[in-house]
């Protein structure tokens, strides 16, 4: 067998989320079909990342989305892959993705199915056109409404109802990391055999964490408890920690790394700009299915109060501080945040 492997060594993703069906009792197979999409339009973006440069899919496509961020080219074309290849399967009730200001309607012409999808098509597109890893981020949950077509009360489910949430990472290697709440397994796009291949079975975030990652450029909008929880991050407190500093500013990327290196991500609320006075992150796209990954990695996140997946999610394009990564290091976010910002507004 060529690539250094043998056959008894290969876990491909089918056979992985084959084998979850049985787990899952999810006898219709409709969850992992879905999953078993997901990682085939990872597996068309990921072709289409890698040679960007030479295409014309690098830049803006000219137009602002719901949340009046430029659209990139790129974006356009992730957004309508996962579309198209989800539209007509008759599994989805209903879609969601952060470039759609509406829910996505599945079309009149095919079924619906008992499971909602929501998406970040290509997380941290700004950094494309500089050849900076970029991602792709799903959620999976079951509809609430029994049947017709899906509605925006079947999107806000919060995260704890996700029954499956992962990421596609476009990066010196492409690679599908999911869950489906029986800890996390990450897989490696072999591309000469165009197939994820199992090569980070049961992820856990290491005990001992290496980095801390946030964007210092916002340090002057973040409130005290923030600022006194970086500065214990930096090793400046009584406790003292001994982390780097890494951060791309590509949230898939910084998390991958921070899962496997141990870390955390922070995204905390910004005081001054009434855009990002929840962060900047998206609570259904981003937040919540990376909170589940983290948890069921052994980490945690939490927007600085209580445990992002316990949010019941009020509008489709909900922004949310977060901090992500090591139990430890979101725990002590959360104790900075009470003990000098006070207690939570409303
Ligand atoms: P996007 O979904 O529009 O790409 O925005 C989200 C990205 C994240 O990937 C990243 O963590 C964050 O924006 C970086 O923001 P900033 O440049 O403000 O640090
Ligand atoms: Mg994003």
């Amino acid at each position: 067998m060529s690539d250094g492997m043998n056959a008894a060594q290969i876990i491909t993703i089918e056979r992985h989320i084959l084998e979850q069906q049985y787990r899952l009792g999810d006898t219709s197979g409709h969850l992992i079909n879905i999953l078993y999409d997901v990682a085939l339009c990872g597996k068309i973006i990921a072709s289409n990342v890698i040679q960007a440069g030479l295409t014309d899919t690098l830049g803006r496509a000219g137009e602002e989305n719901v949340q009046g961020e430029q659209v990139m080219k790129m974006d356009k074309f992730a957004d309508s892959t996962i579309f198209r290849l989800n539209d007509h399967t008759g599994r989805l009730a209903c879609m969601a993705s952060e470039e759609n200001a509406d829910v996505i309607a599945i079309p009149d012409k095919y079924p619906t199915g008992k499971y909602v999808l929501l998406y970040d098509p290509l997380d941290g597109s700004s950094n494309m056109d500089y050849n900076v890893s970029v991602g792709t981020i799903f959620a999976i949950y079951q509809r609430k409404s029994t049947d017709g077509r899906g509605t925006l009360d079947d999107c806000l489910q919060p995260g704890r109802k996700l029954v499956a949430a992962g990421y596609v990472i476009y990066g010196s290697s492409t690679m599908m990391v999911y869950t489906t709440g029986f800890g996390v397994h990450g897989f490696t796009l072999n591309r000469r055999w165009g197939e994820f291949i199992l090569s980070h079975p049961n992820i856990r975030i290491p005990e001992k964490p290496q980095f801390y990652s946030v964007n210092t450029g916002n340090e002057r909008f973040w409130s005290p408890g923030v600022l006194r929880y970086m500065r214990y991050l930096q090793g400046g407190e009584e406790v003292s920690v001994n982390l780097s500093c890494r951060y791309i500013g590509s949230l898939v990327a910084d998390f991958h790394r921070n899962l496997l290196a141990g870390g955390v991500f922070c995204y905390p609320a910004d005081r001054k700009d009434p855009k990002k006075a929840h962060g900047k992150l998206r609570l259904l796209y981003e937040a919540a299915p990376l909170a589940l990954i983290a948890e069921q990695a052994g980490g945690y996140a939490s927007d600085g109060r209580k445990p992002i997946l316990d949010i019941q999610p009020t509008s489709l394009h909900q922004r949310v501080p977060l901090f992500i990564g090591n139990t430890d290091l979101v725990n002590q976010a959360e104790e900075y945040i009470s003990k000098f910002d006070g207690p939570a507004a409303g």
